[in-house]
């Protein structure tokens, strides 16, 4: 067995381990990523979309920022259109002073992966049989194969970055864990074609169901409807998904929408899930392998790195100060922003949906929301604040 020691083991290559590494590198504090998945499967997933103020912020603060400023795009609201009502912009700008970008987290991902390598990070990627021991032990391991050759890392501390359906959660005993979880009764049907985005980061309402707008570059948009839980890709011709946006939105929006041949289409089901406490002796967890949010508030990645915004913040202070403040309390700070924007994403999902089965109250109830938001400056100053995410320290 090839044994490694280094500072920090983090179990997960995505946004969030990338992240983690990342910053820990910058602060001289050596970290190894150990992923499941080959580094091509990593860079090829499709996800998130919208960047937070504090996330561009984070990236540009950590060096990360200047693809993203070049090809990213910029917004100063969101808009939501509503069968049969006004459209409206939520000008995030004038409410908050702030604005949030478009830009891909496939994008994030290889900027992260290629700094990385450029760093000379450590990263195993097509690790299997990945395993924490010893957790409560000052210098917890991490056993993995790779190469069909076992591997040990021993370190200090061990950061799950594993996502949903990750490891690292599973470390903590069940009787120090309390989870919630509520799944949605319907999916996305999510697609990206290369043809001139519309102009806006759009949120639709309709009967049928819910649709929304939105972009990675100027020659690259992202499209998603609601579609039955059951519901599978083939299901779904192009032709089809186009007429079903279609008839979702309102024709000011439609007649300034670009159609074009699918070159990735998927469904994603919807869940809200959260797992507290998200450290465990020495297991910190962080991003996905904690919580999941509907992506109704394109609050998922933003989460995953203001996690590790907390996290990093902990194990620099721990390491130069040997002052454990900040990691001692990882877990509540980081949940405190966790369910704020589980709330968010909750509300706008349960406003912006048709869900099946329910009653004509319900329906009366999400009209009534719409027509408040409507007239409401101060709901609109609410909801542009949460969406924007609030500062990471306050
Ligand atoms: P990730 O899941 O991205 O990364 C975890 C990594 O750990 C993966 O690379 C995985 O291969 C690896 N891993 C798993 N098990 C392992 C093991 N045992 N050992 C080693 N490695 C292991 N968020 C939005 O804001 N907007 C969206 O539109 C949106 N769409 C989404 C669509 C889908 C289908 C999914 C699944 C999520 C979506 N999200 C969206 C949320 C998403 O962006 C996540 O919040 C984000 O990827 C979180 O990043 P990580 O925490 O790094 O987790
Ligand atoms: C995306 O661009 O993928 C996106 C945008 C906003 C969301 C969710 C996803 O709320």
């Amino acid at each position: 067995m090839a044994n490694f020691k280094t500072q920090v083991a983090i179990i997960g290559g995505g946004p969030a381990g990338l992240l983690l590494s990342h910053i820990l590198h910058l602060n001289k504090i050596d970290s190894i990523i150990i992923e499941r998945q080959s580094k091509s499967h990593v860079l090829g997933r499709i996800r998130a979309g919208v960047l937070e103020a504090g996330t561009v912020q984070l990236l540009r603060d950590v060096g990360l920022g200047s693809r993203m400023d070049k090809e990213g795009m910029s917004h100063d609201g969101t808009s939501i259109t509503w069968e049969g009502k006004p459209s409206l912009f939520i000008d995030v700008k004038k409410f908050t002073g702030k604005t949030f970008m478009a830009y891909g987290q496939t994008s994030i991902t290889e900027d992260l992966f290629q700094q990385r390598e450029i760093d000379n990070g450590h990263i195993f990627c097509e690790a299997s049989e990945v395993e924490i021991n010893n957790i409560e032990n000052k210098h917890p391991e991490v056993t993995f194969v790779h190469d069909g050759k076992p591997q040990k890392i021993t370190c200090d501390y061990v950061a799950g970055c594993d996502g949903f359906h990750g490891v690292s959660r599973h470390v903590i005993p069940e009787s120090q864990q309390r989870s919630f979880q509520r799944n949605y009764p319907f999916g996305w049907l999510g697609i990206m074609a290369e043809v001139p985005p519309y102009k806006d980061v759009l949120y639709g309402y309709h009967s049928e169901g819910f649709a929304l707008a939105s972009q990675r570059n100027p020659m690259l948009s992202r499209f998603y409807i609601q579609v039955d839980i059951n519901d599978k890709i083939e299901d779904w011709s192009d032709d089809r998904f186009w007429e079903a946006l279609m008839r979702r939105l309102p024709d000011e929006v439609t007649k300034n929408i670009k159609i074009g041949p699918s070159i990735e289409k998927s469904i994603a089901p919807l869940r809200s899930f959260v797992s507290e406490p998200m450290q465990y002796h020495n297991l910190f967890l962080a991003g996905d392998s904690a919580h999941v949010v509907p992506p109704t508030g394109a609050k998922g990645l933003n989460l995953a790195v203001s996690d590790i915004y907390y996290l990093s913040r902990g194990i620099i202070e721990s390491y130069k100060n040997k002052n454990n403040k900040y990691l001692e309390n990882y877990s509540k700070t980081a949940l405190s922003r966790v369910w704020s924007a589980i709330n968010l994403s909750w509300r706008l999902t349960k406003m912006l949906h048709t869900f099946p089965g329910e009653d004509p109250f319900d329906e009366q109830l999400r009209q009534s929301d719409y027509d408040l938001l409507l007239k409401s400056e101060a709901l609109q100053q609410a909801l542009a604040v949460q969406y924007i995410g609030l500062p990471f320290d306050v």
